[in-house]
């Protein structure tokens, strides 16, 4: 297949900086060269590429829009960017550099104390200390207030206990950051893989995003020292502080999903023959490759203004739940109008559509489901909050 040499349709790189786009291209070149050639047989194996963690700490990638400890210190939308052109590769890439990043160096960069920071930070932005997060529990997904996890003072440490479910990286990871209530109030802990009573069996049987480690937390009286709370925040503003980034860093991803399935699609439609022309030739394929193509421009507009309103320190989070919810939701469709594309072939692991159709199904459900964000929206607009019956 030709080699992807991007979609711009609306001149995106006129609001880039020299910067984000040397950002962008360096990412482009390195998913080229090292993601795409391995990723579908992690895929079929069901393995996250390991090998591949120390090259995304040189590129700069983990935890990429903090400054000091070790990180890069860029702008928002290339940290947006750079997650497009990781989900162009596969989901579970960019599921890595957001959890890395966004879900677990920022709530201790931004709610830690100054040893915590000293202690992992350079290490995770280097990749040689894998962090999780965990707040999803068995029983609570889109309600975290509810989660069971708790923590409780013995004097010089604190003992968890409880149990966390779906958490990315957990399996492989140094870290956790552990969402649990102590005296009934929602705190941040970290613990580390060998303190006393904290195992993360893997997750198996997934259908999507199989090129990740997904596992479990079981904290069976947990103990770790009374230093590692993260100090600075309680309550679910916590966890939710983290899932901005996190759920910012999906908006652009997305479209990088989309992005690849696209390509996949005209690449295709252009050299396949039936009743003697390319099927690129017939009416109803342009109408779905324009289709494509208007979506990912307008979830590439949403994408950019919502960087720059994020790097300007104005962004709102319910704009965010707008972008990762459109951004996903065409993603998924283009991705099934991608494999429509293909015909037969479009089932088959020679072409990418169907293991990022699959991905991508994971991706409308984590970090707050499609239709929470419809709900969060519905609260914007109504002031009424309806999450909860009676
Ligand atoms: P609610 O009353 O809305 O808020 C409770 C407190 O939190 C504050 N808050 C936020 N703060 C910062 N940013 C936000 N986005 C915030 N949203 C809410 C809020 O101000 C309040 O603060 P305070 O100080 O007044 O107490 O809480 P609720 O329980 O009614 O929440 C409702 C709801 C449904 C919106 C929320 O629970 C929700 O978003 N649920 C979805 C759960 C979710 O997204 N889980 C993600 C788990 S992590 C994950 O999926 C990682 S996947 C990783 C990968 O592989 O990429
Ligand atoms: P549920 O909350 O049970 O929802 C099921 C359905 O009910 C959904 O359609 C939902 O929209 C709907 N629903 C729920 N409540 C309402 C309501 N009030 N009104 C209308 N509809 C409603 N979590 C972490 O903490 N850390 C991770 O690293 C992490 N990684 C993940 C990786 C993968 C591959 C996946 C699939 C999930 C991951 N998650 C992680 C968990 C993820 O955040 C949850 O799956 C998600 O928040 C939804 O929770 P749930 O699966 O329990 O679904």
């Amino acid at each position: 297949m030709k080699k992807f040499d991007g979609l711009d349709f609306y001149n995106i790189d006129a609001h880039l900086s020299d910067e984000e786009k040397a950002v962008r291209d360096l990412v482009r070149q390195w998913v080229d060269d090292q993601v795409i050639p391995v990723i579908e047989n992690h895929a079929r194996e069901g393995t996250f590429p390991m090998q591949l963690i120390p090259q995304i700490g040189e590129l700069g990638l983990l935890g990429m829009n903090l400054h000091g400890y070790g990180c890069a210190g860029m702008s928002n939308i290339a940290y947006g960017i750079a997650c497009q052109e990781l989900e162009r590769g596969d989901s579970a890439i960019r599921s890595f550099v957001s959890v890395q990043g966004s879900l677990c160096m920022f709530p201790i960069w931004k709610h830690g104390t100054e040893e915590q920071k000293q202690k992992y930070l350079p290490g995770m932005a280097s990749g040689e200390l894998i962090g999780c997060f965990g707040l999803t529990e068995p029983d609570h997904g889109s309600n975290p207030s509810g989660m069971l996890t708790k923590a409780v003072d013995d004097g010089d440490s604190y003992i968890l206990n409880g149990a966390k479910m779906w958490i990315t990286n957990a399996p492989v990871a140094h870290v956790a950051i552990v969402w649990a209530k102590l005296d009934g109030k929602i705190r941040g802990f970290i613990v580390e893989r060998d303190d006393e009573g904290f195992t993360t069996p893997e997750m198996h049987g997934k259908h999507s995003l199989r090129a990740s480690a997904t596992g479990e937390i079981v904290l069976s009286d947990c103990r770790i020292p009374k230093d590692r709370i993260l100090p600075h925040v309680s309550g679910l503003r916590g966890p939710f502080s983290c899932l901005n980034n996190a759920r910012f860093g999906i908006s652009w991803g997305a479209l990088g999903a989309a992005m690849a399935c696209y390509h996949s699609s005209k690449e295709y439609a252009l050299s396949r023959i039936q009743f003697g022309h390319p099927i690129a030739a017939f009416q109803l394929v342009q109408n779905k490759l324009a289709w494509m193509l208007r979506e990912i421009t307008k979830g590439q507009l949403l994408a950019l203004h919502l960087g720059q309103m994020k790097d300007a320190k104005t962004l709102i989070p319910e704009q965010i739940s707008l972008a990762k919810m459109n951004n996903v939701d065409i993603a998924m469709q283009i991705a099934r109008m991608a494999r429509d594309i293909h015909g037969a072939n479009g089932i088959l692991d020679e072409y990418p559509v169907m293991r990022h159709q699959a991905n991508l199904e994971s991706v409308y459900t984590y970090e707050g489901t499609h239709d929470i964000h419809n709900l969060i929206l519905g609260r914007w607009i109504t002031g009424i909050q309806s999450f909860t019956r009676g």
